[in-house]
């Protein structure tokens, strides 16, 4: 899986040289823990032809108050000013105040060819949010809080990469992708109502499992090494095709990243990254959505973000662990203008292990 790509001299030199670092020739290719992206990057690399690669990773991000645009607001804030587009109360009565978005990540990659890897990923993804309910059609009595939660599979993704250009030291890589509807755009949960009822509804959209669409998702990614140190850029997209069977469409995503990475020693390399993301609010309605909660209004959805953050790459490079990679990665948003009000992200961690063979 390490291709022939290295031939860095893997022990020398400061943290993020200068770019013109010279790479040193003349020795034959060897394994580096950072000839893989940062885990939280996918689609970076492509195989040799036969090679297999598993891998399992374990996302999770979390979530906390509110924001419109880049201002952060207060639940009492939004039950006073944010108008409820549906029938009932004149301004929104439930404040979504946490959420945690997990997801298993399953994948395995395989070189059909030297220049073309196909890889399949699936999902299994796991949301709860806790929110605030006030009483009532108007004012800001608090009537009591709610959990809600949703878990399954999520929606697959199959690929195909391209080995665009591959010299050694510099590798680009081309994927496109296609993203099926397998997951749920369904599920539903008890709720705490203004008027104190707790009815079971169909949860607002990020809630659900899938998108109900099939998606293209395609990305192109730079790696360059530099001496011990590398530096790759990528470009991620999620454009969604058509509408669901429940009326509507997921927001198109965008994102540009890059990072630094530095290897230590063959099995081992940090990095810094930073990636900035857009979203595109929701095109249409579903008909079951329809709460004086903001995560039910199809405008309150998507936004631009930038983070940035750390990561460990671990690569056995003998014995017993030869071949078996051990990921970490962790980013913070410092910019986040949301379609609000929406939650805004506290952190993004991403853990992966992949096997080659
Ligand atoms: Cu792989």
């Amino acid at each position: 899986m390490f291709l022939k790509s290295s031939r860095g001299s893997l022990l020398a030199a400061a943290l993020f040289l200068p770019l013109t670092a010279a790479v040193a020739g003349g020795e034959h290719a060897a394994a580096r823990a950072d000839s893989h992206a940062p885990i939280g990057v996918m689609g970076d690399h492509v195989h040799k032809a036969g090679e297999f690669m598993a891998s399992y990773r374990y996302m999770r991000m979390e979530m906390s108050g509110n924001r419109i645009g880049r201002k952060e607001v207060s639940p009492e804030f939004i039950v006073q000013n944010v108008p409820n587009r549906f029938d009932g109360p004149g301004t929104l009565r439930v404040v979504p105040t946490e959420m945690t978005m997990e997801m298993h990540m399953l994948g395995v990659m395989y070189g059909w060819t030297d220049t073309v890897t196909l890889m399949a990923m699936l999902p299994v993804v796991a949301n709860t949010m806790q929110h605030l309910t006030f009483q009532g059609m108007s004012g800001t009595d608090r009537l009591g809080t709610f959990e809600t939660s949703s878990e399954g599979i999520g929606d697959i993704g199959l690929f195909a990469l391209f080995r665009l250009h591959d010299d050694g030291h510099q590798l680009l890589v081309g994927r496109m992708g296609l993203r099926a509807p397998t997951g749920s755009v369904d599920e539903t949960a008890q709720v705490l109502t203004p008027m104190n009822t707790r009815p079971t509804l169909r949860m607002p959209y990020p809630m659900q499992l899938g998108s109900g669409t099939y998606a293209v998702t395609p990305a192109l990614t730079w790696r360059r090494y530099l001496g011990a140190a590398s530096i790759g850029a990528q470009y991620d997209g999620v454009l969604q095709l058509g509408r669901n069977d429940e009326g509507y469409t997921l927001g198109d995503q965008h994102a540009l990243g890059a990072w630094a990475a530095y290897g230590w020693a063959p099995w081992v390399s940090t990095s810094l990254r930073a990636r900035a993301s857009s979203r595109e609010s929701i095109q249409g309605l579903d008909r079951r959505i329809m709460a004086p909660i903001q995560t039910a209004n199809p405008d309150f959805q998507g936004g631009d973000r930038i983070e940035a953050g750390v990561g460990v790459n671990l690569l056995g490079v003998d014995g017993p662990l030869r071949h078996h990679r051990l990921a970490m990665e962790m980013l913070w948003p410092f910019y986040q203008d949301l379609n609000g009000p929406q939650m805004e992200a506290d952190y993004t961690l991403t853990v992966g292990y992949q096997y080659a063979w």
